[in-house]
Protein backbone atom coordinates (compact mmCIF):
# COMPACT_ATOMS: atom_id res chain seq x y z
CA UNK A 1 0.00 0.00 0.00
CA UNK A 2 0.93 3.42 -0.61
CA UNK A 3 2.36 5.26 1.90
CA UNK A 4 2.26 9.51 2.51
CA UNK A 5 5.14 9.13 5.00
CA UNK A 6 7.63 7.03 2.63
CA UNK A 7 6.66 9.17 -0.39
CA UNK A 8 7.93 12.58 2.04
CA UNK A 9 10.83 10.58 3.76
CA UNK A 10 11.79 9.56 0.18
CA UNK A 11 12.20 12.98 -1.09
CA UNK A 12 13.84 14.59 2.01
CA UNK A 13 16.19 11.40 2.11
CA UNK A 14 17.50 11.69 -1.22
CA UNK A 15 17.59 15.40 -1.92
CA UNK A 16 19.51 15.99 1.12
CA UNK A 17 22.06 12.84 0.63
CA UNK A 18 22.69 14.75 -2.90
CA UNK A 19 22.76 18.36 -2.03
CA UNK A 20 25.93 17.16 1.24
CA UNK A 21 26.97 15.32 -1.59
CA UNK A 22 27.26 18.46 -3.81
CA UNK A 23 29.23 20.59 -1.02
CA UNK A 24 32.13 20.10 -2.29
CA UNK A 25 32.74 20.47 -6.53
CA UNK A 26 35.37 20.61 -9.10
CA UNK A 27 33.20 22.71 -10.63
CA UNK A 28 30.26 24.77 -9.51
CA UNK A 29 28.02 26.93 -12.37
CA UNK A 30 25.60 29.74 -11.65
CA UNK A 31 23.11 29.54 -13.78
CA UNK A 32 21.58 27.29 -16.26
CA UNK A 33 21.00 29.45 -19.79
CA UNK A 34 22.84 27.92 -22.65
CA UNK A 35 26.33 28.62 -21.89
CA UNK A 36 25.82 27.30 -18.63
CA UNK A 37 24.23 24.18 -19.51
CA UNK A 38 26.83 23.56 -22.65
CA UNK A 39 29.82 24.35 -20.30
CA UNK A 40 28.39 21.75 -17.26
CA UNK A 41 27.76 19.46 -19.82
CA UNK A 42 31.50 19.12 -21.38
CA UNK A 43 33.17 19.08 -17.95
CA UNK A 44 30.67 16.14 -16.85
CA UNK A 45 31.64 14.06 -19.05
CA UNK A 46 34.77 14.53 -19.01
CA UNK A 47 34.13 12.96 -15.37
CA UNK A 48 33.89 16.50 -13.33
CA UNK A 49 32.08 16.84 -10.41
CA UNK A 50 29.28 19.68 -11.48
CA UNK A 51 26.92 21.11 -9.70
CA UNK A 52 24.58 24.18 -11.43
CA UNK A 53 22.58 26.58 -9.17
CA UNK A 54 19.37 28.15 -10.92
CA UNK A 55 17.48 30.51 -9.04
CA UNK A 56 14.26 29.81 -11.35
CA UNK A 57 12.37 26.78 -11.16
CA UNK A 58 12.94 26.03 -14.65
CA UNK A 59 16.54 25.73 -15.92
CA UNK A 60 17.14 27.31 -19.61
CA UNK A 61 17.35 30.42 -18.70
CA UNK A 62 16.55 32.81 -21.92
CA UNK A 63 16.26 29.99 -24.26
CA UNK A 64 12.72 29.11 -23.99
CA UNK A 65 11.04 32.57 -25.47
CA UNK A 66 13.37 32.41 -28.68
CA UNK A 67 13.19 35.94 -30.17
CA UNK A 68 9.66 38.16 -28.73
CA UNK A 69 8.09 35.06 -27.62
CA UNK A 70 8.32 33.66 -31.74
CA UNK A 71 10.00 30.45 -30.13
CA UNK A 72 12.75 29.56 -32.88
CA UNK A 73 16.30 29.72 -31.82
CA UNK A 74 18.83 30.75 -34.72
CA UNK A 75 22.10 29.50 -34.75
CA UNK A 76 25.05 30.44 -36.66
CA UNK A 77 26.81 27.58 -38.64
CA UNK A 78 30.03 27.53 -36.86
CA UNK A 79 28.01 26.24 -33.71
CA UNK A 80 26.44 23.42 -35.70
CA UNK A 81 28.46 20.75 -34.01
CA UNK A 82 27.67 21.71 -30.37
CA UNK A 83 23.88 20.86 -32.00
CA UNK A 84 25.11 17.67 -33.44
CA UNK A 85 26.63 17.21 -30.05
CA UNK A 86 23.57 17.18 -28.14
CA UNK A 87 20.94 15.72 -31.06
CA UNK A 88 19.17 18.86 -31.27
CA UNK A 89 17.33 18.93 -34.39
CA UNK A 90 17.69 22.38 -36.92
CA UNK A 91 16.71 23.71 -40.36
CA UNK A 92 19.40 25.06 -42.23
CA UNK A 93 18.09 28.56 -43.47
CA UNK A 94 20.36 30.58 -46.39
CA UNK A 95 23.95 29.57 -46.04
CA UNK A 96 24.96 30.36 -42.60
CA UNK A 97 21.86 29.80 -40.57
CA UNK A 98 20.55 26.70 -38.43
CA UNK A 99 17.25 27.38 -37.18
CA UNK A 100 16.37 25.23 -33.80
CA UNK A 101 13.08 24.66 -31.63
CA UNK A 102 13.30 26.87 -28.62
CA UNK A 103 11.32 23.86 -26.28
CA UNK A 104 13.55 21.36 -28.09
CA UNK A 105 16.60 22.84 -27.57
CA UNK A 106 16.21 23.85 -24.05
CA UNK A 107 14.91 20.49 -22.85
CA UNK A 108 17.75 18.76 -24.76
CA UNK A 109 20.42 20.57 -23.38
CA UNK A 110 19.18 20.04 -19.71
CA UNK A 111 18.21 16.59 -20.17
CA UNK A 112 21.68 15.61 -21.69
CA UNK A 113 23.88 17.86 -19.11
CA UNK A 114 21.37 15.87 -16.17
CA UNK A 115 22.51 12.55 -17.91
CA UNK A 116 26.02 13.44 -18.74
CA UNK A 117 26.47 13.59 -14.89
CA UNK A 118 25.95 17.32 -14.06
CA UNK A 119 23.55 17.71 -10.67
CA UNK A 120 21.18 21.26 -11.31
CA UNK A 121 19.73 22.56 -7.74
CA UNK A 122 17.15 24.49 -9.18
CA UNK A 123 15.17 26.78 -7.11
CA UNK A 124 18.47 27.95 -5.39
CA UNK A 125 19.97 31.45 -5.73
CA UNK A 126 24.02 32.62 -5.34
CA UNK A 127 24.06 35.06 -3.49
CA UNK A 128 27.52 35.10 -2.86
CA UNK A 129 31.55 34.24 -3.05
CA UNK A 130 33.90 32.44 -1.01
CA UNK A 131 37.04 34.31 -1.55
CA UNK A 132 40.53 32.86 0.19
CA UNK A 133 43.78 34.59 -0.69
CA UNK A 134 42.87 36.39 -3.75
CA UNK A 135 41.08 33.36 -5.57
CA UNK A 136 37.28 32.74 -5.48
CA UNK A 137 36.72 29.15 -3.87
CA UNK A 138 33.10 28.48 -3.66
CA UNK A 139 29.43 29.85 -3.59
CA UNK A 140 27.16 31.30 -0.90
CA UNK A 141 23.85 30.05 -1.56
CA UNK A 142 20.24 29.84 -0.43
CA UNK A 143 16.57 29.44 -1.56
CA UNK A 144 15.30 31.85 -4.00
CA UNK A 145 12.20 32.15 -2.02
CA UNK A 146 13.98 33.24 0.84
CA UNK A 147 15.65 35.90 -1.18
CA UNK A 148 12.50 37.24 -2.84
CA UNK A 149 10.78 37.92 0.50
CA UNK A 150 13.84 38.94 2.19
CA UNK A 151 14.01 36.81 5.35
CA UNK A 152 16.87 36.87 7.59
CA UNK A 153 18.19 33.77 6.72
CA UNK A 154 22.02 33.02 6.41
CA UNK A 155 23.13 30.61 3.75
CA UNK A 156 24.99 27.95 3.15
CA UNK A 157 28.61 27.55 0.99
CA UNK A 158 29.20 24.51 -1.65
CA UNK A 159 32.95 24.67 -2.18
CA UNK A 160 34.41 24.43 -5.62
CA UNK A 161 37.68 24.86 -7.04
CA UNK A 162 36.20 27.12 -10.01
CA UNK A 163 33.01 28.87 -10.42
CA UNK A 164 31.30 29.78 -13.56
CA UNK A 165 29.73 32.63 -14.17
CA UNK A 166 26.59 31.74 -16.60
CA UNK A 167 24.02 34.28 -15.24
CA UNK A 168 23.25 36.34 -18.23
CA UNK A 169 22.35 39.74 -18.45
CA UNK A 170 22.53 40.09 -14.49
CA UNK A 171 26.40 39.48 -14.45
CA UNK A 172 25.58 38.43 -10.63
CA UNK A 173 28.76 36.55 -9.65
CA UNK A 174 31.22 38.95 -11.31
CA UNK A 175 28.95 41.76 -9.45
CA UNK A 176 29.99 40.47 -6.18
CA UNK A 177 33.27 39.60 -6.71
CA UNK A 178 33.24 43.51 -7.74
CA UNK A 179 32.05 44.63 -4.90
CA UNK A 180 34.56 42.58 -2.71
CA UNK A 181 37.91 43.48 -4.64
CA UNK A 182 39.47 45.46 -7.04
CA UNK A 183 38.88 43.72 -10.09
CA UNK A 184 35.91 43.33 -12.36
CA UNK A 185 33.70 46.59 -12.99
CA UNK A 186 30.42 45.47 -14.79
CA UNK A 187 30.54 48.04 -18.10
CA UNK A 188 26.88 46.97 -19.41
CA UNK A 189 26.47 45.57 -22.78
CA UNK A 190 25.96 47.69 -25.87
CA UNK A 191 24.00 48.41 -28.26
CA UNK A 192 22.49 45.74 -30.93
CA UNK A 193 25.43 44.29 -33.52
CA UNK A 194 25.16 40.72 -33.99
CA UNK A 195 28.50 39.73 -36.19
CA UNK A 196 30.51 41.53 -33.81
CA UNK A 197 29.12 40.20 -30.62
CA UNK A 198 29.07 36.71 -31.27
CA UNK A 199 32.93 37.18 -31.84
CA UNK A 200 33.78 39.32 -29.21
CA UNK A 201 31.78 37.23 -26.55
CA UNK A 202 33.80 34.20 -27.40
CA UNK A 203 36.92 35.46 -27.68
CA UNK A 204 36.17 37.42 -24.15
CA UNK A 205 35.04 34.65 -22.17
CA UNK A 206 37.55 32.61 -19.69
CA UNK A 207 38.89 33.33 -16.69
CA UNK A 208 38.66 37.06 -15.09
CA UNK A 209 39.59 36.77 -11.48
CA UNK A 210 41.71 33.65 -10.15
CA UNK A 211 38.85 30.36 -9.84
CA UNK A 212 36.27 32.35 -11.27
CA UNK A 213 34.85 32.48 -14.93
CA UNK A 214 32.77 34.27 -17.37
CA UNK A 215 30.40 33.21 -20.21
CA UNK A 216 27.19 33.93 -22.53
CA UNK A 217 25.67 37.09 -21.72
CA UNK A 218 27.84 37.45 -18.82
CA UNK A 219 30.78 38.28 -20.68
CA UNK A 220 29.06 41.18 -23.00
CA UNK A 221 27.74 42.72 -19.41
CA UNK A 222 31.14 43.00 -18.02
CA UNK A 223 32.97 43.93 -21.44
CA UNK A 224 30.53 46.37 -23.01
CA UNK A 225 30.20 44.19 -25.62
CA UNK A 226 27.51 44.27 -27.76
CA UNK A 227 24.19 42.74 -27.66
CA UNK A 228 23.14 39.87 -30.35
CA UNK A 229 19.81 38.55 -29.68
CA UNK A 230 18.45 36.02 -29.95
CA UNK A 231 20.98 33.89 -32.08
CA UNK A 232 22.64 31.45 -29.40
CA UNK A 233 25.87 29.93 -31.11
CA UNK A 234 28.09 32.74 -29.18
CA UNK A 235 26.46 30.95 -25.62
CA UNK A 236 27.72 27.83 -26.95
CA UNK A 237 30.90 28.60 -27.70
CA UNK A 238 31.36 30.70 -24.23
CA UNK A 239 30.15 28.13 -22.80
CA UNK A 240 32.54 25.43 -24.81
CA UNK A 241 35.50 27.25 -24.20
CA UNK A 242 35.38 27.76 -20.56
CA UNK A 243 35.03 24.64 -20.36
CA UNK A 244 38.06 23.76 -22.20
CA UNK A 245 39.92 25.91 -20.16
CA UNK A 246 38.96 24.24 -17.14
CA UNK A 247 39.92 20.69 -18.35
CA UNK A 248 43.44 22.18 -19.71
CA UNK A 249 44.09 23.02 -15.89
C1 LIG B 1 21.46 31.44 -9.60
C2 LIG B 1 21.02 32.81 -11.40
C3 LIG B 1 21.48 33.94 -10.67
C4 LIG B 1 21.95 33.72 -9.34
C5 LIG B 1 20.84 34.63 -12.62
O1 LIG B 1 20.35 34.50 -19.37
P1 LIG B 1 20.75 33.09 -19.57
O2 LIG B 1 20.06 32.34 -20.65
O3 LIG B 1 22.36 33.05 -19.75
P2 LIG B 1 23.34 32.82 -21.00
O4 LIG B 1 24.38 33.85 -20.92
O5 LIG B 1 23.78 31.42 -21.03
O6 LIG B 1 22.47 33.07 -22.30
C6 LIG B 1 22.01 34.33 -22.62
C7 LIG B 1 20.82 34.26 -23.58
O7 LIG B 1 19.77 33.54 -23.00
C8 LIG B 1 20.42 35.67 -23.89
O8 LIG B 1 19.78 36.28 -23.04
C9 LIG B 1 20.86 36.32 -25.10
C10 LIG B 1 21.62 35.58 -26.15
N1 LIG B 1 20.60 37.59 -25.22
C11 LIG B 1 21.02 38.45 -26.28
C12 LIG B 1 20.50 39.85 -26.11
O9 LIG B 1 20.75 40.65 -27.02
O10 LIG B 1 19.81 40.15 -25.10
O11 LIG B 1 20.58 32.27 -18.24
C13 LIG B 1 21.10 32.77 -17.04
C14 LIG B 1 20.47 31.99 -15.90
C15 LIG B 1 18.98 32.32 -15.72
O12 LIG B 1 18.25 31.13 -15.78
C16 LIG B 1 18.89 32.98 -14.36
O13 LIG B 1 17.71 32.66 -13.67
C17 LIG B 1 20.12 32.45 -13.68
O14 LIG B 1 21.11 32.40 -14.70
N2 LIG B 1 20.64 33.29 -12.60
N3 LIG B 1 21.00 31.59 -10.88
N4 LIG B 1 21.91 32.45 -8.85
N5 LIG B 1 22.42 34.73 -8.58
N6 LIG B 1 21.34 35.05 -11.45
Amino acid sequence: MLQELSVTRGIIETFSRELLDYTQVDVAVVGAGPSGLVAGYLLAKKGKKVAIFERKLAPGGGIWGGGMLFNKVVVQKDAKHILDEFEINYTPYGNDYLIADAVELASTLISKAVKAGVKIFNGIHVEDVVIKNGKVNGVVINWTPVEMVHLHVDPLVVEANFVLDGTGHDAAVVKLVAKRTDCCRVKGMGAMWVNEAEKLVVEKSGEIYPGLFIMGMSTAEVYGLPRMGPIFGGMFLSGEKVAKEILSR
